[in-house]
């Protein structure tokens, strides 16, 4: 890799993906195309945007003209599509920006890439890539004696964010079935770590019960993730890119099923330790309404990266949730800029 256009890179993932990559390679170049949704914080790159060898772009992945004028002038050898709308509960309240951005934006992003990939020289081919990053829950919902989710499992998506991704997945596939434009497909599980904006599960049961708020379970508190840390799943992509076979999908997981109780008791327990607070703070915990169509069991069996490509998760959740927990209670400017909104006065204008 020399120079890597990324889409989302403002995002949680996409953001701890960048600094990885210039952490591993000096030489490297970064185009961050991000069309700062409220999930797009500058602040999570603080103190990137003067290193020259980063490109902060402020667009939509469905706007095919400014994708090709930046693959034109940047001449990439790598794409990595983080960008999405990426959250379950926004996508049951509003599915039409899922369609507009996980749908139509990958359509176009696609095509952008793939008409610039057919001018480029045989050389540059062969060390061409695209990977589109996707997620498990396209392959729907585990009960709790069902194997793992592999590359094998048929897609069932249900909900509307589900069933974007999955169409996402479905047009990548057929552009290199189709065209031989040479993709690579990653499904990971439930990401947390540093950055991750506080609509999620893990951040938000943090912030909250910093705050003495209530912890809002839904249902019975007894879905099951499987929790990948996001140094592992950004470790998990450059290994992929590496040592991926081409037009192949990897699935990539934590190898780490915990039910929703048992992360938010985790949660507590760290925090009794580190910032208590009288009452212990499982105190907090409320059984809510469940969310409609709510997937029971995600869990990935990662043996085809392992065998394949040799990548394993490094993190236990232990010492994940314990570093995620310690970077919240670190960095409280980032949060206090995240609750109130101030990480978005820049894009809106407001001084
Ligand atoms: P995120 O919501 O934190 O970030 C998404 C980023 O994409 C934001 O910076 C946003 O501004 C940008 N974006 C949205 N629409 C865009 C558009 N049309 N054009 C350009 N940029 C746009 O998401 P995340 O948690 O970092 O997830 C990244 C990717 O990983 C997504 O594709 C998601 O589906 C996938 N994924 C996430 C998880 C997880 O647990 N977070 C798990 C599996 C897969
Ligand atoms: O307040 C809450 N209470 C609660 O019980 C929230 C926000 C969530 N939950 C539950 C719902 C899920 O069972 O916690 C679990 C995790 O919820 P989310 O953090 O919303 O994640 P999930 O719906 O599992 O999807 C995530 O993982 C797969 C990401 O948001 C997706 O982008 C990714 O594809």
């Amino acid at each position: 890799m020399k120079t890597v256009l990324v889409t989302g890179g403002l995002g949680f993932i996409g953001s701890n993906f960048i600094r990885m990559l210039f952490g591993l390679a000096r030489g490297l170049r970064v185009i961050n195309l991000d069309k700062q949704t409220y999930a797009g914080n500058p602040e999570n790159l603080a103190g990137l945007e003067k290193d020259e060898r980063y490109q902060a772009v402020t667009g939509d992945i469905g706007d095919e003209g400014l994708v090709s004028r930046l693959l034109d002038e940047n001449m990439p050898d790598t794409v990595v599509n983080f960008a999405a709308e990426s959250h379950v509960d926004r996508s049951i309240d509003g599915p039409e920006p899922f369609i507009e951005t996980n749908v139509l934006g990958t359509l176009r992003l696609l095509e952008a890439s793939r008409k610039f990939f057919a001018e480029l020289t045989p050389q540059e081919k062969e060390s061409f890539r695209f990977l589109h990053v996707s997620t498990d829950e396209v392959y729907g919902s585990l009960g709790p004696e069902d194997p793992a989710f592999c590359e094998k499992t048929p897609y069932a998506p249900n909900s509307p964010y589900s069933a974007s991704k999955a169409g996402a997945d479905h047009l990548v596939r057929a552009y290199f079935h189709t065209y031989g434009f040479p993709v690579l497909t990653t499904n990971c599980s439930n990401n947390y770590g540093p950055f991750q904006f506080p609509e999620k599960l893990i951040p938000l049961m943090i912030l909250n019960a910093c705050e003495g708020k209530n912890l809002p379970l839904y249902g019975d508190g007894g879905n099951v993730r499987d929790w990948l840390h996001v140094e592992d799943h950004c470790s998990g992509i450059v290994a992929v890119l590496e040592k991926g076979r081409l037009g192949e999908t990897y699935c990539i997981g934590g190898n780490s099923e915990k039910t929703n109780l048992q992360i938010v008791d985790a949660i507590c327990a760290l925090l009794d330790e580190k910032r208590p607070d009288g009452a212990p703070h499982v105190d907090l915990k409320t059984f809510v309404k469940d969310r409609p169509g709510h997937d029971r069991r995600y869990a990935i069996d990662c043996s085809k990266i392992k065998e394949e490509i040799g990548w394993e998760p490094r993190y236990s959740f232990e010492e994940g949730i314990a570093q995620t927990v310690d970077w919240y209670l670190d960095n409280s400017t980032w949060c206090e800029n995240v609750t109130s909104g101030n990480y978005q006065r820049e894009r809106l204008g407001i001084s």
